[in-house]
């Protein structure tokens, strides 16, 4: 295992261009700037979303890998051995898009931080006997098309094509016309678990979404598990009316039934140990100021680390939302649009990369991920890097310049045990497709 110093800024080591992620990071700084909510607002195919795409293709291009899109969106850079089959490939990499006002990070580091891994490899002269891609997943964060990890879930089947190409984003357009419009074939999109079966590992780099480096004042950790996850709207239909002729006798308007909602999905997930309820987005319509709503659509996100637990809370939801409605003269429809089961990272993966990081905690996490949808294929791990402020999903999401470029050290050698095999650890346990 090669300890490198850790460069900030593009340095040359050995005649080999080695690129920093807080250089590559600064590159992509201005893309997707969200003047109005701050962060970034990077949604799948927007232009922000598909500047960084470019980016990321012109960097892969330039590390002389062999770049390819699939149908779906995903971006593939292979580092190609001198000799030997493409198949038995290490994948890395991450998702570029991002949530409504999102942080710089979540995503971007995982994606930044493998282009420096490979110029590190490349550096120590590594010469590896089996590929590497370097993937950027689509729609990880599910904020234009609704649902979470949609181009990895579309890879492994766990979502059926007919529904990934029917999604709608908030203009009606649907998955499949936005692909036909940036020039891929919907036709062409099908899951390919026999692709993911054939895979080697899979190993994807974080920004950590939570406080526990700092509190172990540690830069980098291992990923143990993935908490159970699902999306569900509610609809709450009523009467729409005008605000200044219509009596408070008279109303049946589902914003309050709406608002006791939020309430019960907070009250109902603080009463259950380890649940978390959250309810980011809502919807009214028409939406106007002196309006009576007809309708509000809001959307909850449930997690536990039982999926059970989970079920069961959100049936409690179901209920609540229901009197609720019928107290206020409305009714209320409650629809599951995605749920991902706790997903635990392969053990004698971790284990053999827990040799390589010897010093790195093992971390679960309350964070969905690409890696966490992949995991049912092939053998997956998550590395996190340490974020001062323990929060994601805002502006002040961080990762320190030295975290970063510590993370990406990390990744190089997780990576070049994976690449090489010299590990005298037992092999991969083979997944059937
Ligand atoms: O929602 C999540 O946990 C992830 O950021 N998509
Ligand atoms: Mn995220
Ligand atoms: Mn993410």
């Amino acid at each position: 295992m090669a300890v490198d110093s850790v460069p900030v800024g593009p340095v040359r080591i050995d005649s080999v261009h080695v690129d920093s992620v807080v250089s590559l990071l600064g590159d992509i700084q201005r893309i997707g700037v969200d003047r109005v909510r701050g962060g970034y607002s990077r949604p799948v195919f927007s232009s922000a979303e598909l500047d960084l795409r470019a980016w990321f293709v012109g960097q892969a291009e330039r590390r002389g890998l062999d770049v390819e899109t699939d149908a779906v969106g995903t971006i593939r850079a292979w580092w190609k051995p001198a000799s030997g089959s493409l198949g038995d490939a290490v994948l890395t990499g991450s998702h570029l898009d991002s949530v409504p006002g999102g942080g710089a990070y979540d995503g971007p580091l995982g994606v930044v931080s493998a282009l420096v891994a490979v110029d590190l490899l490349r550096a120590r002269g590594v010469e590896p006997v089996r590929p590497l891609v370097v993937a950027v997943f689509p729609e990880e964060e599910g904020s234009r098309f609704g649902v979470a990890c949609l181009g990895s879930r579309v890879l492994a089947g766990a979502i059926s094509v007919d529904r990934a190409l029917a999604l709608r984003d908030s203009e009606g357009d649907t998955f499949a016309e936005v692909l036909t419009r940036n020039g891929h074939d919907p036709r062409a999109v099908r899951p390919d678990t026999a692709g993911l079966a054939d895979l080697h590992a899979f190993v994807e780099l974080h920004v950590e979404q939570g406080r526990a480096l700092v509190d172990l004042d540690q830069a980098v950790a291992l990923g143990s598990s993935i908490l159970g996850h699902g999306r569900w709207r509610l609809s709450v239909e009523g009467q729409g009316n005008h605000a200044g002729t219509t009596l408070m006798r008279d109303r049946r308007d589902p914003m309050v039934a709406a608002a006791r909602a939020v309430q019960a999905v907070r009250d109902l997930a603080r009463d259950t140990p380890g649940a978390r309820g959250t309810v980011g987005r809502l919807q009214p319509v028409p939406g106007g100021t002196n309006v009576i709503a007809s309708r509000v659509d809001l959307w909850i996100d449930v997690r536990h680390p039982l999926d059970v637990v989970t079920r069961a809370l959100v049936e409690r939801v179901r209920a609540e939302a229901g009197t609720i409605a019928a107290e206020e003269g409305c009714t209320a429809t409650l629809t599951e649009e995605s749920f991902s089961a706790t997903t635990h990272f392969d053990p004698v993966l971790r284990e053999r990369l827990h040799r390589v990081l010897p010093d790195a905690p093992v971390l679960d996490t309350g964070a969905g991920h690409d890696a966490g949808v992949l995991a049912a294929h092939v053998p997956t791990a998550m590395l996190f890097v340490r974020n001062p402020t323990g929060i994601s999903h805002s502006p002040e999401e961080y990762a320190a310049d030295g975290d970063a470029e510590a993370g990406a050290v990390a990744l190089a050698d997780l990576l070049e045990d994976l690449l090489t095999g010299e590990s005298d650890a037992p092999s991969l346990p083979r997944r059937t497709a």
